[in-house]
C-alpha cells in the first residue's frame, strides 16, 4: 500500500515537470517580449554592453565580440552542428532498422559472413569526406587563432595565481619588466553593484582594460598551478602554466565588457576567479593607462567616467526576473 502511494505522489510530481516544461516556449514568448522591451530600456541606461554573463532562457553561443569568434561561431552553427545532427540521425535510424529487421522472432537464422568489401569502403571513405571538408573549414580559423597579426596595439601579461588573475603592462617603451601590475580579484556577491552593470561571480575589483579595435596580444603564464585563461566572446581560450609562457591574441571589436573564467580546474576556488575585460575606445584607453601605470585606483576613476558606445544587449531576456 506504501509503496504504490509513493508512486502515486512521485508520478503527479512527474507530471507536474512534465507540464511545466511543455509550456516553457509559451512562457518564454509571452515572458520574453515585456523583459525584452524593458531589457532595452535598461541597456541604454547602462554605460557599456556587456557579453559573456548569463541570459535567462538564452540557448546556443554567446554573440561573438571578435572576428575570431565569429568564425568559431560560424564553424559550430553552420558547418559542424547540421553534419553533427545528420550522423547522429543516421546512426540512429540504422540501429532501428537493425533491432526491427533482424529480431530474433522475424529472423530467427543469422547469416554467417564477417566481411563486406563495399560497406567497408564506404565506412571508411565517407567519414574521411566529412573530416576533411570539416578541415576546409576549419584549419584557416585555427591558423588566425594561432598567429598574433604583425600588427599589436598593446601587450598585456597575464599570471593565473589560486584564485586571482594578474595582469601585467609593458612601460612606455613595451618593456613589461619595467611596467606595472595589477591583480584582479572577483567582486563578492553581497557587495555587487548591479546599478554599475555588475554580474554576480563575473565582475571583478580590477578588469583587464584594453583598447578596442586593436590586435592585443597576450602572454599567459601561471604562478603556481595550472589556470586556462579564456574569454568566449572574444574567442580565446589558453592554457596558463606555471614555467611556460603562452602566447595568443584577440581583437575587441567595439568597447565594452566581456567576461570569462578560468577554464582549468585549478583547486577549490577555481569556479572564483573570473576574467572581466574592458575594452575602451583609444583616447579613453590612454588615459586609463597614464593613470593606472601610477595608481590602480586612479584607473578606475577613469573607466567608471569612460563613455562607450550604447548597444542593446545581446538576448533581450536578460532582464526577466
Ligand atoms: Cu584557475
Amino acid at each position: 500500500m506504501r509503496t504504490s502511494k509513493f508512486r502515486d505522489a512521485d508520478l503527479k510530481a512527474n507530471r507536474k515537470m512534465g507540464r511545466g516544461f511543455r509550456f516553457a516556449p509559451m512562457r518564454l514568448f509571452s515572458g520574453g517580449l515585456v523583459s525584452g522591451v524593458a531589457a532595452s530600456v535598461i541597456s541604454f541606461a547602462s554605460p557599456a554592453f556587456a557579453v559573456g554573463a548569463p541570459t535567462d532562457r538564452a540557448i546556443g553561443l554567446q554573440e561573438a565580440g571578435s572576428d575570431i569568434a565569429e568564425a568559431q561561431i560560424f564553424l559550430h552553427d553552420t558547418i559542424l552542428f547540421p553534419i553533427i545532427t545528420a550522423v547522429t540521425i543516421l546512426v540512429l535510424a540504422l540501429l532501428l532498422y537493425v533491432m526491427l529487421r533482424f529480431r530474433r522472432s522475424a529472423h530467427p537464422e543469422p547469416r554467417n559472413f564477417s566481411h563486406n568489401t563495399l560497406v567497408e569502403v564506404i565506412w571508411t571513405t565517407v567519414p574521411v569526406v566529412i573530416l576533411v571538408f570539416i578541415s576546409l573549414f576549419s584549419f584557416p580559423i585555427l591558423f588566425r587563432e594561432g598567429i598574433t597579426p604583425k600588427t599589436v596595439g598593446e601587450t598585456v601579461k597575464v599570471r593565473g595565481n589560486q584564485w586571482s588573475w594578474t595582469y601585467i603592462y609593458p612601460d612606455a617603451s613595451g618593456d613589461l619588466a619595467n611596467g606595472f601590475e595589477f591583480t584582479s580579484n572577483l567582486v563578492p556577491d553581497e557587495e555587487i553593484d548591479a546599478a554599475k552593470g555588475q554580474k554576480r561571480q563575473l565582475s571583478v575589483d580590477y578588469p583587464l582594460v584594453v583598447p578596442a579595435g586593436e590586435n592585443i596580444r597576450v602572454l599567459v603564464t601561471a604562478a603556481d598551478v595550472i589556470h586556462s585563461f579564456g574569454v568566449p566572446a572574444l574567442g580565446i581560450k589558453s592554457d596558463a602554466v606555471p614555467g611556460k609562457t603562452g602566447e595568443t591574441w584577440f581583437n575587441a571589436r567595439q568597447p565594452g565588457t566581456y567576461f570569462g573564467v578560468c577554464y582549468e580546474l585549478c583547486g577549490i576556488r577555481h569556479g572564483y576567479m573570473p576574467i572581466e575585460v574592458r575594452a575602451l575606445a583609444r583616447a579613453d584607453y590612454d588615459r586609463w593607462r597614464a593613470a593606472a601605470s601610477g595608481d590602480v585606483e586612479a584607473g578606475l576613476t577613469i573607466l567608471a567616467a569612460a563613455s562607450a558606445p550604447v548597444q542593446a544587449a545581446p538576448v533581450q531576456l536578460a532582464a526577466r526576473k
